[in-house]
């Protein structure tokens, strides 16, 4: 037998490559050096600082897995691995990563016309622009189906009438995507610029969580969009869902990079914690916690990896993105949670960042799915019975 790594118990290590191990390398380095040492400011004052947009297109993150325009052009295994190192800072730094990434650069990608990409594609990878998506509505949030924004066809273009909320990066964004039905009651993805007449991005106030990452609505007054600012390459909820197969399979990653700081955090505390005589880590009780935590994140990090390669070869099913998604994120808030008590009163402090993780590991089980939603699509998969 080789020498048990508690840290990486199946060695998740040795199953990437040199280049995917360069790139967790290369964006574990960015993320303590950079990211870390402002997220506290972030999270307290509720605020995004808009250069990290710039920093992380500088260091090839935004639209990594895409292979034109500049990007990247990395493994989805490698997109995970910096979700996860971006992740085990702050969630909301995520949320801006994935957003950029998957659901506004690879839906200009995938369904854009060559003009809207050579338009929008070089500035979003840069971080010179920031893009949002609107989908979930203030009266269709699981069931973005009945969505009410409309498209009303006019001469030259269309006429957007709706509003959009919880849109992470809405009111710093340069360019939303608004999904809307047209007049055939067919949804439709339009490329909104900031500065059209009518369009309104009002921040919303008072997050307990994801703090470090802006979040508003989209409002849309009579707001004119030209005939060419329409995706031509898709109809259908599968144009929304097809970026959320990819937003969701980076946030199956990036939870466990936030579960495994509070774990590593937790194991360090009981260790340097003496009570009744003796480290609190050699407590049965702390030391089940622990394993449960090792065991979990082990599983999930394999669950990832796997579903990362079966995504590289063309071979997965949004069903295992679903069932990936469900699952990491909610054992990572209830790893955080754990986390959070192990640390007792210094666990509610902020500077021991527990729980910070915590609170925001309840948006990142919401947003995407939310954690029953996901269950639903499961059953639905495996009864063929629709309980939603
Ligand atoms: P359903 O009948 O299941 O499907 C309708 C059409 O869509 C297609 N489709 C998919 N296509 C590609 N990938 C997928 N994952 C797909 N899922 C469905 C499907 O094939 C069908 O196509 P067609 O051509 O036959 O019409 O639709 P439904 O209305 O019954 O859906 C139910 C449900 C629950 C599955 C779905 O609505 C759902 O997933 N709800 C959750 C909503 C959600 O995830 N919202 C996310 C908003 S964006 C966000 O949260 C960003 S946070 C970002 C951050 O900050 O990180
Ligand atoms: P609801 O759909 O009202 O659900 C409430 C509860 O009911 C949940 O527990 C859900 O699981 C449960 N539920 C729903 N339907 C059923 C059912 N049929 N059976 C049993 N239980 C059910 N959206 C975007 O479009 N773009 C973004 O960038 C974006 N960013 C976000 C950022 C943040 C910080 C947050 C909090 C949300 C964001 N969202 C975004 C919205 C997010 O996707 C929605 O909040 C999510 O889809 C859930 O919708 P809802 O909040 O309307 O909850």
């Amino acid at each position: 037998f080789t020498p048990f790594e508690w840290d990486d118990a199946l060695h998740l290590d040795t199953q990437l490559t040199e280049d995917e191990r360069a790139i967790r390398d290369a964006a574990h380095e960015y993320c303590q050096n950079k990211l870390f040492p402002r997220v506290l400011k972030g999270f307290r004052e509720e605020t995004f600082d808009r250069s990290i947009m710039s920093e992380m297109g500088e260091m090839g993150f935004l639209g990594a897995t895409l292979s034109t325009h500049g990007c990247a052009d990395v493994s989805y295994v490698a997109y995970g691995l910096i979700a996860r190192e971006v992740e085990r800072v702050d969630s909301g730094y995520r949320s801006a990563f994935s957003v950029q990434s998957s659901l506004v650069m690879y839906p200009i990608y995938a369904f854009g016309s060559e003009a809207q990409k050579d338009k929008y594609l070089p500035k979003l990878r840069a971080g010179e622009w920031v893009g949002c998506f609107g989908l979930t509505e203030p009266d269709a949030g699981s069931d973005p189906g009945s969505m009410r924004t409309r498209a009303k066809k006019v001469d030259g273009g269309y006429i957007l009438n709706g509003s959009k909320t919880w849109i992470s990066n809405s009111p710093i964004a340069d360019v939303c995507l608004v999904w809307a039905k047209d007049d055939e009651g067919v949804i439709r993805g339009f490329l909104v610029d900031r500065g059209s007449k009518g369009l309104e991005t009002p921040k919303i106030e008072g997050k307990f969580s994801l703090r470090a990452s802006v979040t508003g609505m989209i409002m849309l007054s009579d707001v004119f969009v030209p005939e060419d600012h329409m995706l031509p390459g898709v109809k259908g909820l599968r144009g929304p869902f097809s970026c959320l197969n990819n937003a969701r399979y980076g946030i199956a990653w990036g939870a466990l990079g936030a579960a495994e700081f509070c774990w590593h955090a937790a194991r360090q505390y009981t260790l340097d914690r003496k009570m009744f005589g003796r480290p609190l880590a050699a407590t049965q009780l702390v030391q089940k916690k622990l394993a449960d935590m090792q065991t979990e994140i082990t599983l999930g990090l394999q669950g990832a990896l796997r579903l990362g390669r079966l995504l590289d070869a063309g071979e997965a099913a949004p069903e295992m993105i679903s069932l990936m998604k469900r699952n990491n994120c909610g054992k990572s808030l209830d790893i955080a949670r754990l986390a959070r008590d192990m640390h007792g009163g210094n666990g509610i402090v902020d500077e021991y960042h527990v729980i910070r993780h915590m609170v925001n590991l309840e948006t990142v089980n919401t947003y995407e799915g939310a954690h029953d939603v996901h269950a639903l699509i499961l059953g639905r998969a495996q009864t063929g019975l629709s309980a939603f």
